[in-house]
């Protein structure tokens, strides 16, 4: 494989406007990032994905785009990101952006244009169509609820689409104009020296063109319109295009939102001549989805998420890096989602932590977790600021459910979640705005916060920096980084274990977490401890000790070790 800069890289998921805010308007910031880029640099983080800053009514957070060029005045200015970009550099780190080009928003001008005149050159950036027998062209449902198809005020029978909020009207990428106006933008952002993007809802860019409606599957009579993007091929030609006029000749890093690839694609999405440099790997979440939607969901069950993230694992070898995650910004806290009950502690979130970052993969680390934050309770849905919890809110009602257990629906799952603000200190609004924050804090940050962690050699976030420097240690990150994913004590229902190993050395690294309750000892067989790496519990120089030379480990439950071993 041949080996590209980002391969060995650490990144860090950055959500603006609640990382940190610099001047007191309640809002995160670029002066606030700035001030935080130590901190972050000594955490270990090499790549830094920004969620979007551009200028943005924020219907949807600013995944709604109104100016490619500008940066939402609520983040700072022009100058600030340069300073920021500067910034980053000097300290060898590097900025992605969040690419968000399946739409735009409906205050973009491009679509402003196509709506005030049908005959102008911007109708065709976007999908207008006529309807159907009087009704809109599909059954489509959008990812937030509700038709696809809004329908075009003033003129008759006439829809657009819009596979998010009816405020983002899909980009035609059919249209080389377009295509042409969003490489040109993707160039300038680059020539600035940003290092590469993270891309939203990429899959979602190549639609059907007769848009056939399909069987519906739920009670509003409408249909997942990710139906219509299972079903239709060809995305791939697009992708291809832009990464050869864009990312490539820049050599620059892309992490694609990919889902709903068609399995034998992999080598295509990312492979060493892949569309782009990784895809996050959403496997493990796919297993938190309900089959109507948040209500009918289920707790995931650790048998089930190891052999999901083992397969996935295996899909990605020899072919290309996916990159890993626990969390983002449209998920709850991993924490939450990923532990039972009794495992949601300090340890727990270690172990947590060593299975996540001993993956192969490109490891993304979403603002909070290397502290541990949690879900964050609400007492009424109006106190939700995502526009999907609303929605989802509702669809629980139209179930069935009384508004506590919908609550509780929204508790568990909404995006909100990993929206509150990061948690600095014990001070008041856990020292991210000296003014009211935007989306209140979570009430733990008194005991959660980066601060009271740094203090506490044995914090979560102590561990963190651990990992990552043990990952980038010159001795181990060549196995780390490119070594096989080798599974191993599938046999013991509660362990999660796999080697770490490369073909031409004698070592190996052994990684075992015990996500179970009840104390496990497992023979290593052939294998014998060379060294203990890392461990998640106390008193680890005598255990260190201890366990050099032994032909077997004997973990307590949430207890994880990296062990180096050799076969005997
Ligand atoms: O998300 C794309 C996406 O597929 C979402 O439907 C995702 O599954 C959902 O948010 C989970 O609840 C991206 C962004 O990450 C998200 O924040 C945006 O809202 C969305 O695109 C539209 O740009
Ligand atoms: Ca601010």
């Amino acid at each position: 494989m041949t080996k590209r800069w980002w391969h060995d890289k650490v990144a860090y998921q950055i959500y603006p406007k609640s990382f940190c805010d610099s001047n007191g308007d309640g809002i995160g910031d670029l002066g606030g990032i700035i001030s935080k880029l130590d901190y972050l640099k000594d955490l270990g983080v090499d790549i830094i994905w920004l969620s979007p800053i551009y200028e943005s009514p924020f219907v949807d957070q600013g995944y709604d785009i109104s100016d490619y060029y500008k940066i939402a005045q609520c983040f700072g200015t022009m100058e600030e990101f340069d300073t920021l970009l500067a910034e980053a550099k000097s300290r060898n780190m590097y900025v992605i952006m969040d690419l968000v080009v399946n739409h735009c928003s409906s205050q973009h001008k491009w679509f402003q244009e196509a709506l005030a005149n049908p005959k102008s050159e911007y109708r065709d950036y976007f999908y207008f169509v006529k309807g159907k027998n009087g009704q809109p062209p599909s059954n489509y449902r959008s990812y937030f609820g509700g038709s696809t198809w809004e329908p075009v005020k003033g003129e008759k029978d006439m829809y657009y689409l819009h596979m998010f909020a009816k405020e983002q009207p899909d980009l035609n990428w059919e249209n080389p104009k377009v295509r042409e106006q969003i490489y040109r933008m993707i160039n300038w952002w680059l020539n600035k020296g940003l290092a590469g993007f993270r891309i939203d809802a990429i899959i979602n860019i190549k639609k059907d063109l007769e848009f056939p409606s399909f069987e519906a599957d739920g009670e509003d009579g409408l249909v997942s319109c990710t139906k219509m993007v299972d079903e239709v091929t060809g995305v791939g030609d697009f992708l291809k295009e832009m990464s050869a006029v864009t990312f490539e000749p820049k050599d620059a890093f892309t992490v694609g939102e990919v889902f709903n690839m068609k399995k034998e694609e992999m080598e295509a999405f990312i492979g060493e001549e892949g569309y782009f440099s990784s895809m996050f790997d959403f496997s493990a979440h796919l297993l938190t989805l309900g089959e109507h939607g948040w209500y009918d969901a289920k707790p995931v069950e650790f048998k089930a998420w190891r052999q999901t993230l083992i397969s996935s694992q295996l899909e990605a070898e020899g072919i290309g890096f996916k990159s890993n995650i626990i969390e983002n910004h449209d998920e709850p806290r991993g924490v939450c989602t990923f532990l039972p009950d009794y495992a949601r502690n300090e340890q727990g979130k270690k172990m947590l932590a060593t299975t996540f970052l001993t993956l192969r993969g490109i490891p993304f680390i979403y603002q909070g977790q290397e502290i541990g934050m949690t879900n964050c309770r609400r007492n009424d849905i109006s106190e939700y600021d995502d526009i999907n919890t609303h929605d989802q809110y509702q669809v629980a009602l139209d179930a069935g459910l009384t508004k506590e257990e919908a609550l509780k629906v929204c508790h568990d799952h909404s995006r909100d979640n990993a929206r509150t603000p990061m948690q600095w200190k014990a001070t008041k609004h856990a020292g991210f705005t000296a003014g009211t924050p935007w989306l209140p804090v979570n009430l733990n940050y008194f005991s959660v916060n980066v601060e009271t962690q740094a203090r506490k050699p044995e914090s979560l976030l102590n561990y963190y920096k651990e990992l990552i420097a043990l990952r980038k240690f010159p001795a181990y990150s060549e196995i780390f980084v490119y070594g096989d994913f080798v599974p191993a004590f599938l046999e013991y229902d509660n362990i999660f274990a796999y080697y770490r190993s490369l073909a031409d050395t004698s070592v190996q690294i052994l990684v075992i977490a015990n996500y179970g309750r009840e104390i496990q000892t497992l023979p290593l067989g052939n294998m014998l401890v060379e060294k203990v790496l890392l461990m998640n519990t106390d008193f680890k120089d005598d255990l260190r000790r201890e366990a050099r030379g032994k032909c077997c480990v004997t973990l307590q439950s949430c207890e994880a070790v990296v062990l180096l071993v050799s076969e005997i």
